[in-house]
């Protein structure tokens, strides 16, 4: 601590706080151009001088520490006359009065300083780059701050902005040399968030300015788990313009390019506003009275026929905790049946079983903020960059300033170029390949002996059972050289703390629930379990898909992650009804019954099973094979299209309001910004009324999301602590168990939520059946891209399709040298289920033999070819390998 005077003013101050900190503290607003809290304050722009007592020089504000005894004054008349003469030469930019950007901090302090005739009016058309869809460049407005080259350096580490040339022809241009779209930018947006001038800026600034008084409403994002918050504009009844949160501790002020930009599906042209019934094969609108009599009277009548199993229920990892809830109490309170599953089946319900078995709680142990108290993050099958873009940024950033990189995946993703290490094992074995680092961990004897003693039981079967399994011996499974599985064991036991994040390279195969044990085995080894910057981190999927499952849309758990068996009591008492005892089939059992003719009803809400499920023949028929199939979701997605009986028209996420619980068990608000179009209704709204019309009125009598909200805290303790009027500024992350409980970042501190110990596992590698031969010659991968999101049915509607029109089959150069494959030319893969006709593309982070796609688009409909492989524990498929050949067509795309 210390003491200074800024402006005849106390201020006492912390260590290294600068003069501009301190001034803010105060609030003083000293005016600057090159500063952004973002970025390391770097005193380019010289506008934040400031005077100090006692010396002759005037002084950066934003790169000055504060001494003790400073006597500073931030607008004296010799700072403010040469503050005058640094904006007079900037003043070669040229914007004009009243234009969207005469707004930004530039224009601004023209006008305090009456310079504001100075400015030239002369566009320089050369200058000026139309060709990105979200993003506007016009350099003639560029003063040299360079903020937008700081902040895609060193938040998004893009490195796309760079100053070319020097002196009076310095000009700030993309890598591309040329465009922006060109470029190597992945339209984040933080160049334009953060530029003073307008010279780059977003786009709709220019077709829908906010200006006529845009209101501001923070809420979360609606696509992936993890969840940034999101500054909405919204003017004239449409979302203007999204900006990131400054002080949100998940984003850091950062978004992608979904977030930032992925907005104008709310307002699409093809938006369902009303109700509809299929007959005769045509839907016909409908009022809501018609169709919620007629869904509810052809779900009674399969119930009395067929009994309460007949009929299955799956919840939206789209939709809200609130709705979720509600969704599976439908199910147990008005049909009687556990038949109640969401999408988590198909994607992290391997690491939820893996992490509650051996850990006791089915979710990531530590928070996004360890990456940065971390010495090594071990990514294993998960691509981050493109798929949880926030988290990867972060983590690349943390790389660029030491941290080490262990990355597992066959594929040389964006974060390989980064990685000490890259393991690239075949798809389909990560049993053995992790089995051999926690065998070098045990036999170099570089595991936490203290950790173990206290907190780990099975170590000496575990030693015993991986006996043989040396990284000789599973180099010879996974095609990974055995040398360099030692150093990834070495690095992640020696080079702590070190924490792991995985994704569906890890769960989507037939030893998925196992390969998530095998991670876990090595935390316990090494004693990254309990501390800040370690842990076992599923990297969740969509914004609500941990609350989905959180909520009890799983056939075998309730709210809060409790058996049935376990909890039937508090729940009937606050349900005002007996639970199903019968155990309920899960989403992959659903789909089975059906085709044997014994599931007869389904209730899809915000979940597109024909184009995502696997091995799209089998769910056809048993989509087919359905009495009634209620769709429930904002557009007729391919469930709906051809198979839905009855469609539910609902609202976005930014229609409503509610909460979602993201990737690090944060429970977060979303709220109403705008007005959903037509007859559009709420999720929970249309569950409740299909409740009452079916009788139970009184047990789903909510008046609003909180309302619901408030009976989840009285089933479930661990959320006893969270209420809307806490969540009002922040989110809370699970547990916290009374109103005064700040929240849990780190589970499992001192004891697992299982008990003192927990056990390691001994796996032993089973092969998958999707193997090649020489008719199918290749493996597929499936798996996402940065800008399109799983069904599609948002980003599709975007201008993310300029940026990523195709789902492309992504093969290496030789093979496509070998198999004379044109870079772009359409082509035909073939596996033992079905076919699917894409664009080929070259790409050098493929290996021979391998093969990738995306399975974002109705028209390619990768599911075709898909298997059916299933994890033998949690039924998740096996979309991670397929063997499959290719076929060149004739057609370009
Ligand atoms: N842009 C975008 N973001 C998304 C989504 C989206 O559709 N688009 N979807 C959201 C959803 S629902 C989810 S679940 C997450 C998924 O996010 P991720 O888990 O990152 O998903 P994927 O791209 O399917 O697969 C990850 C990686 O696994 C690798 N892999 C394949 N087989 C193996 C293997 O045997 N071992 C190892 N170690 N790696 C392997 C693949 O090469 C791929 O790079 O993303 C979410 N975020
Ligand atoms: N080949 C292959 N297939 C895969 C995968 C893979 O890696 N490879 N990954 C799998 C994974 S991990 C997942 S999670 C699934 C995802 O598959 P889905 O869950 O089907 O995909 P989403 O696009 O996330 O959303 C489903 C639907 O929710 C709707 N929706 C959005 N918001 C709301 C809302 O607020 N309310 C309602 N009612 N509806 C809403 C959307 O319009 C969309 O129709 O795909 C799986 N399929
Ligand atoms: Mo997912």
């Amino acid at each position: 601590m210390g003491r200074a005077i800024i402006n005849n003013q106390d201020c006492d101050f912390a260590p290294r706080e600068t003069i501009l900190d301190a001034s803010r503290r105060l609030g003083i607003e000293i005016p600057g151009l090159c500063y952004d809290e973002r970025l390391k304050p770097f005193g380019g722009c010289r506008l934040c001088i400031v005077e100090v007592e006692g010396t002759n020089r005037l002084d950066a504000a934003c790169t000055t520490l504060l001494e003790d005894g400073m006597i500073i004054h931030t607008h004296s008349g010799q700072v403010e006359s040469q503050r005058r003469g640094l904006l007079r030469i900037l003043a070669h930019s040229c914007a004009e009065p009243d234009t969207p950007q005469w707004e930004l901090p530039f224009y601004r302090y023209l006008r305090t300083y009456g310079l504001e005739d100075e400015l030239n009016p002369d566009h320089d058309p050369r200058l000026l780059d139309d060709s990105h869809p979200y993003i506007r460049v016009d350099m003639s407005q560029c003063i040299h701050c360079n903020r937008c080259v700081a902040i895609c350096d060193q938040v998004q580490g893009q490195h796309v902005w760079k100053v070319w040339f020097r002196g009076h022809a310095t000009r700030v241009r993309p890598d591309s040399g040329d465009s922006l779209l060109a470029s190597s930018c992945v339209s984040c947006g933080a160049c334009a968030d953060t530029c003073p001038s307008g010279a780059i800026s977003d786009r709709t600034l220019y077709t829908s300015p906010p200006s006529s008084g845009a209101v501001w409403t923070k809420t979360t994002c609606p696509y992936c788990g993890v969840g940034c918050q999101l500054n909405a504009g919204v003017a004239n009844g449409r979302i203007a313009q999204i900006r990131p949160v400054l002080d949100d501790p998940v984003s850091n002020g950062h978004l992608c390019v979904k977030g930032r930009y992925a907005f104008d599906f709310v307002t699409s042209p093809d938006r369902i506003t009303s109700p509809m019934i299929r007959e005769d094969g045509q839907w016909r609108s409908v009022s809501w009275d018609e169709a919620i009599d007629y869904a509810a009277s052809r779900l009674k009548a399969s119930i009395e026929k067929n009994g309460p199993d007949s009929v299955g229920i799956l919840g939206s990892a789209r939709a809200t905790n609130e709705d979720n809830y509600i969704t599976q109490k439908f199910a147990r309170v008005v049909v009687g049946t556990n038949n109640v599953d969401c999408c988590a089946r198909v994607c992290h319900t391997p690491s939820a079983a893996a992490l509650k078995s051996m850990l006791g709680t089915g979710a990531a142990t530590n928070s996004f903020n360890d990456i940065e108290k971390t010495s090594t993050i071990l990514v294993c099958g998960a691509n981050s960059t493109e798929n949880h873009p926030i988290v990867g940024a972060r983590i690349k950033q943390a790389a660029l300033r030491g941290c080490k990189l262990i990355v597992i995946d066959p594929r040389r993703i964006e974060l390989a170029d980064y990685a000490s290490v890259h393991l690239q094992l075949k798809p389909g074995t990560n049993v053995p390949l992790l089995n051999a680092m926690a065998q070098t961990i045990i036999s170099e004897n570089i595991f936490d002996a203290e950790f173990l003693r206290h907190r780990v039981t099975s170590f000496d079967e575990l030693k015993h059972f991986l006996g043989t399994y040396t990284p000789e011996a599973a180099s010879e499974i996974c095609g990974v050289d055995a040398d360099l599985i030692r150093k990834a064991a070495r690095l992640y036991a020696s080079n702590g703390p070190a924490m792991m994040v995985h994704g569906l390279g890890v769960t989507e195969h037939i030893q998925g629930v196992e390969g998530v044990m095998c991670l876990t085995n090595l935390a316990l080894l090494t004693g990254n379990l309990g501390k800040p910057g370690t842990g076992v981190n599923p990297l969740r999927g969509q914004n609500n898909v941990q609350g989905a499952a959180q909520m009890g849309c799983d056939p075998g758990i309730l709210t809060g992650s409790v058996s049935i068996g376990d909890a039937f009591s508090r729940f009937s008492k606050v349900w005002l009804a007996p639970l199903p005892r019968k155990a309920g089939l899960n989403l992959m059992q659903m789909m089975d019954r059906a085709i044997e003719g014994k599931l007869k009803a389904l209730w899809a809400i915000g979940y597109d099973i024909a184009l995502t499920n696997p091995h799209r023949d089998e769910t056809v028929r048993a989509l087919r094979s359905l009495d009634l199939l209620i769709v429930q979701d904002m557009f007729l997605n391919e469930t709906a299209k051809e198979l839905g009986t009855v469609f539910f028209p609902v609202a976005c996420g930014f229609e409503r309001d509610g909460t979602f619980m993201n990737g690090e068990r944060r429970i977060q608000r979303i709220r109403r910004i705008v007005d959903a179009p037509g007859q559009v209704r709420q999720d929970w709204e249309v569950i409740a009324r299909m409740a009452e019309v079916l009788g139970h009125g009184h047990q789903f009598n909510y008046r609003s999301p909180s309302n619901i909200w408030d009976e989840i805290r009285t089933v479930w303790p661990d959320a006893a602590g969270i209420n809307y009027a806490r969540l009002e500024n922040q989110g809370l992350q699970w547990p916290c168990v009374n109103e005064t409980d700040p929240g849990t970042e780190i589970l499992h501190r001192d004891v697992f939520a299982s008990g003192q110990k927990a056990a390691l596992r001994s796996v032993t590698y089973r092969r998958t059946t999707e193997s090649s031969n020489d008719e199918f010659p290749f493996v597929l991968i499936t798996g996402r891209v940065l800008e399109q999101f799983n069904a599609g049915t948002m980003t599709l509607r975007t201008p993310n399709t300029i940026l990523h029109p195709f789902d492309y089959l992504d093969i290496s150069p030789e093979d496509a040298a070998e198999l004379g494959i044109r870079d772009r030319s359409r082509v035909r893969v073939v596996s033992r289920h079905g076919a699917a006709t894409l664009p080929a593309r070259v790409c050098k982070s493929m290996r021979r033999g391998e093969l990738f796609a995306s399975f974002h688009m109705p028209d390619a409909r990768l599911n075709n070819v898909t298997g059916s492989g299933r994890d033998r524990f949690v039924d998740t498929p096996e979309y991670k390998v397929t063997a499959v050949r290719v076929e060149q067509t004739d057609r370009d795309p």
